[in-house]
């Protein structure tokens, strides 16, 4: 008997992990070079916040979907009743699958729990799922697995490891506001956390990616309850809000496009369609398709993933409004992949006129403002072999060199609105000029030992420009001692979580007055301005308020040729 028993663990221990030992384990970088070469993913935020869609007691429940139950502070029995509610049967995992890879994406992410603790996975932790406790009865996650791997598409899942609104102990960021939330967070973490993160991780075949989200109270021993698991699936790429300290593989600024990207990491900007991440019956603040389009290209030019998401209904259809525009970006996709996928970023630290992809010794260039006088302007001093439009290669470009920089003769009109793909073959290694700011002195209103102006204007992204302790405000000037042509700026703070500065100028010195180019109130991983072009030889920003002592890690002026 005690032989029967132990050979059916044995059995079992094996099927689970029958994938642990069937993948060997990659190096960090073969790891992710799928994920780097792939640039584009759907994120799919779905869950049973889809039934009330924004909607609560007859009030419109103002942010993102799927807080609603934080949003209006919704008791647990009431909230919980929205399951009941919950039956898809217009579902159809493959038509999902089919319109991502028909948009050109490379991998999908789904919601498997988010915070209001809603398993979209039958679960043997919690009955608080949809095969158990919904109408549907079907697990959802088990038939979009089997349709990834149907059409060879990368699955990641989303849990929120941490934020549980519905099992007791549970995070809540704001707090909790039902006592039947009240528990140890890590008895729910034992309870609930880690068996259904191993149910996703074993039951349904090969999980490429984990995406954690708000690691709130996560301390470095509530981490390490869960990344044992991950040896379940050992080439699985995590992000880097498990919390605890662990950074993960990859940064994700969210609803951002870093201006400069972040040099030295892999990082994958996510972002909505509309203003929400979770369906709302009424939220049709929708981006363009060009919009979209062009942040993809933007994004890849910095070295970056574009997770770009959707809300489906409770109906379980993508909304038409997301349908239209995943085909818009696959249609240009469909003609312009090859300088997407597998690109690296540009050598360019700045283009008017729009972006540039690399592979190698063929630069993508980008076109958004096509120019009305037949030629483009490239500050690139390299002799060019080739050159072409991407969606029509045939037509061979006429090249030629003007004080240093490439002209190219380009058709009087730009063949695609959203962006005109013109190929270049180089001869070398890009000989591009730095921005006009780079390696500048400055000058600074103060400055700690260590953090003078001239570490902002350095492009280090380790060095940073920072102001005495006692100070709250302060300037920080680019003085170039002579009059210069500017018409773009980027500031980069810090890192996502370092928002210091709270109000700010940037400014030109216009005879002995400071005028103002632009102004903000958050600065954090970077903004990115293009303005008029202004002649000046001094330009500053100038930081109003701050939480503590300001610092900028990087600030760069583009001139207008
Ligand atoms: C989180 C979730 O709360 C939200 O529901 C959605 O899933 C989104 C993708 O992620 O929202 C966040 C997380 C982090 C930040 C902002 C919103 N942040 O670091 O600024």
């Amino acid at each position: 008997m005690k032989k029967t028993l132990l050979l059916i663990f044995g059995i079992l221990l094996l099927g689970s992990s029958q994938l642990a030992f069937s993948q060997q384990a990659l190096s960090d970088s073969a790891r992710m070079a799928w994920w780097k070469e792939a640039r584009f993913g759907l994120f799919i935020h779905w869950g049973i916040y889809s039934v009330p869609a924004g909607t609560y007691n007859d009030q419109k429940v103002a942010g993102i979907g799927e807080w609603i139950m934080n949003k209006g502070k919704i008791p647990m029995v009431e909230y919980q009743k929205y399951a009941a509610q919950f039956n898809p049967v217009k579902y159809n995992a493959e038509e999902w699958v089919k319109m991502a890879k028909d948009a050109g994406m490379k991998y999908i992410v789904i919601t498997s729990k988010h915070h209001d603790g809603f398993a979209m996975f039958k679960s043997d932790a919690s009955n608080f799922n949809i095969v158990d406790a919904t109408p549907f009865k079907r697990d959802a996650i088990k038939e979009l697995a089997a349709a990834c791997k149907k059409y060879n598409m990368k699955l990641g899942l989303y849990y929120s490891q941490a934020q549980d609104w519905n099992h007791p102990g549970g995070a809540a960021n704001g707090g909790q506001w039902d006592p039947l939330q009240k528990g140890n967070m890590d008895d729910y973490l034992d309870k609930i956390a880690v068996p259904q993160i191993k149910e996703i991780l074993t039951k349904y075949g090969t999980i490429s990616v984990l995406w954690f989200d708000t690691p709130t109270d996560m301390t470095k021993e509530r981490a390490e309850k869960i990344l044992p698991l991950l040896k379940l699936q050992p080439n699985i790429i995590i992000n880097n809000r498990l919390g605890g300290g662990y950074s993960g593989d990859l940064e994700t600024p969210e609803q951002f496009i870093p201006p400069t990207g972040i040099p030295g990491k892999n990082w994958e900007s996510c972002m909505t369609m509309n203003d929400t991440w979770g369906f709302k019956s009424y939220d049709n603040n929708w981006k363009s398709a060009s919009t979209l389009v062009r942040n993809l290209i933007d994004i890849a030019s910095k070295g970056g993933n574009y997770l770009l998401n959707v809300g489906p209904t409770s109906e379980g259809l993508i909304p038409d409004s997301s349908v239209v525009r995943l085909k818009g970006i696959g249609k240009w996709l469909h003609a312009n992949g090859e300088a997407i996928y597998g690109s690296s970023p540009s050598p360019f630290p700045f283009l008017k006129w729009g972006r540039c992809t690399r592979k190698g010794q063929t630069l993508y260039l980008h076109v958004f403002d096509w120019p009305t006088n037949g030629k483009l302007e490239v500050p690139l001093e390299n002799a060019v072999t080739k050159a072409y439009m991407l969606e029509n290669p045939k037509q061979l470009l006429k090249t030629s060199s003007e004080n240093g920089h490439l002209i190219i003769n380009v058709p009087a009109k730009a063949s695609n609105e959203i962006a005109t793909v013109i190929v270049i073959q180089i001869k070398g290694e890009p000989k591009v000029e730095p921005a006009i700011s780079k390696g500048l002195k400055g000058d600074a209103s103060s400055f700690a030992p260590g953090f003078e102006s001239e570490k902002a204007f350095d492009g280090i992204p380790t060095t940073r420009w920072k102001a005495v302790e006692t100070e709250k405000s302060g300037w920080l000037v680019a003085d170039f001692g002579k009059s210069v042509k500017i018409c773009a700026a980027s500031i980069v703070e810090g890192g996502s979580t370092e928002k210091n500065i709270t109000k700010f100028q940037f400014e030109y010195k216009d005879g002995n007055d400071w005028k103002v180019i632009f102004a903000g109130k958050s600065i954090g991983l970077g903004v990115m301005k293009t303005f008029p072009t202004i002649e000046a030889s001094q330009f500053r920003i100038n930081i109003l308020e701050a939480k503590a002592t300001p610092f900028i890690t990087d600030m760069q002026l583009y001139q207008d040729r």
